[in-house]
């Protein structure tokens, strides 16, 4: 598309100045070049987010029509890991690439052409978009939230405003950016950059940051980032997890919690001697068992991943009655969907559903015991859900309810 803008909007998006504005931001590194690798790296990481954003989506929100399946066991860990490692590392290459592009946002003319001033525009979500989702998922991580909406929701639907404009500007710039990377790269000319200064040959060989330089500062301080925050689930790079919020040795059981039973608000229902485990809904026969009867089941050991949204996890030994041992019990209905309800009295996270195939996995247990003690109160006494493949959240604390639906 082609069309000239009108005359007045024209004058009134022209700047006088321009010349001598765009100069002030005059520096050899920014060019074509730079912009276009760190615009195929972002592209990268960024998409690599969105695939393993989306997946833990569908896990907290599942769809008919694409089940999860239990196995492998710790897929989600993993898919989550890479999700939180792939947004850290995007943050220096969001800086560099936005202080290369920066010129281009604070030029005059706007634009002659309408088809300029459309991608000029879409260069709003973009930046928006990008700027949002990195800042929004840092804060997130490190459980400071200054923002009053929800950040599940925003993070999700800003995810499809961002992805959206980074197709649509990756389709605009496809051809040019294929066209600078297959050139031979050259030293940047600081002379053509500013022709007062005259610069010189001599001048240009010695003169500060290279291409090269800024590229692997940016590599750099991504891999830095990311490395002194993955120790809070590799375990080998524990000592390194400067900026992890998590250590994965620490709390109750030498094992992190997120939120422990007082602020649940669970500390008296967890160890009252009352205490039942109910199995209802659509069965034969309800049950209403103690620990005692929970005990005597039969034990069933495994071990298996705990793996917060956050990022981080461990993976525990951990041991209980198995979930399809109890419907069996309870002569339940079949292929049905599973409520587990926690004690906790309110709070997004006091339910969790489990499908058929989850429910009926070997190793989804209400286990009772981990690293071969009672469990803590903190991890869920007297019982929690433990299942292959499900993000931490879902793996409800404080059972006291099975509900076949
Ligand atoms: N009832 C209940 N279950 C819960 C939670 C909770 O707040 N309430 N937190 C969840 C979250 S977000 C995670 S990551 C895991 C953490 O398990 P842990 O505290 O044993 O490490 O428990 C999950 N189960
Ligand atoms: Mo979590």
């Amino acid at each position: 598309m082609s069309v000239r803008l009108p005359e007045p909007l024209q004058r009134l998006t022209t700047d006088p100045d321009a010349p001598l504005r765009q100069g002030a931001y005059r520096s050899a590194l920014r060019d074509e070049r730079v912009a276009a690798i760190l615009g195929a790296a972002l592209g990268i990481l960024f998409s690599i987010c969105f695939v393993t954003g989306l997946y833990s989506h569908i896990q907290q929100n599942p769809v008919s029509w694409l089940p999860i399946r239990p196995r492998p066991a710790g897929l989600y860990r993993f898919t989550q890991g890479l999700h939180v490692a792939a947004g850290i590392a995007s943050v220096p290459v969001l800086i560099a690439k936005l202080w290369v592009v920066w010129p281009r946002f604070v030029s005059f003319p706007v634009a002659r052409r309408l088809s300029g001033l459309v991608e000029r525009l879409g260069l709003f979500p973009l930046v928006a978009g990008g700027i949002f989702m990195t800042f929004s998922g840092v804060a997130n991580i490190a459980q400071w939230y200054p923002w009053r909406f929800s950040f599940t929701a925003s993070h999700y639907w800003m995810a499809w405003v961002t992805m959206g404009s980074i197709v649509a500007h990756g389709g605009a710039k496809w051809a040019i950016a294929r066209r600078t990377l297959a050139r031979p790269s050259r030293r940047p000319a600081l002379a053509d950059a500013d022709p007062e200064l005259g610069t010189s040959a001599e001048d240009e060989a010695g003169a500060g940051l290279t291409r090269r330089g800024l590229l692997t500062t940016v590599a750099a301080a991504s891999g830095v980032l990311t490395l002194t925050t993955i120790g809070q689930t590799v375990r080998p790079l524990r000592r390194l997890g400067l900026l992890a919020p998590r250590d994965p040795a620490t709390g109750p059981q030498g094992r992190p919690v997120n939120r422990g039973a007082v602020n649940a608000g669970v500390v008296d229902l967890a160890q009252s001697p009352f205490y039942r485990l109910e199995v209802s809904g659509r069965v034969a026969r309800p049950l209403s068992l103690d620990l005692k009867d929970l005990r005597a089941m039969p034990a069933h050991d495994t071990v298996l991943p705990i793996a917060c949204v956050e990022g981080w996890s461990f993976s525990a030994p951990w041991s209980g009655v198995r979930i399809r041992d109890l419907l069996e019990m309870a002569g339940a209905e079949r292929d049905r969907t599973i409520l587990i309800e926690s004690l906790e009295p309110r709070g997004a996270y006091r339910t969790s559903t489990l499908n058929p195939d989850q429910a009926a996995d070997r190793d989804t247990l209400l286990a009772l015991d981990l690293d071969g003690e009672t469990l803590a109160l903190d991890h869920g006494y007297p019982c929690r859900l433990i299942a292959p493949n499900r993000p931490g959240v879902l793996q409800t604390k404080w059972v006291n309810r099975v509900v076949v639906l």
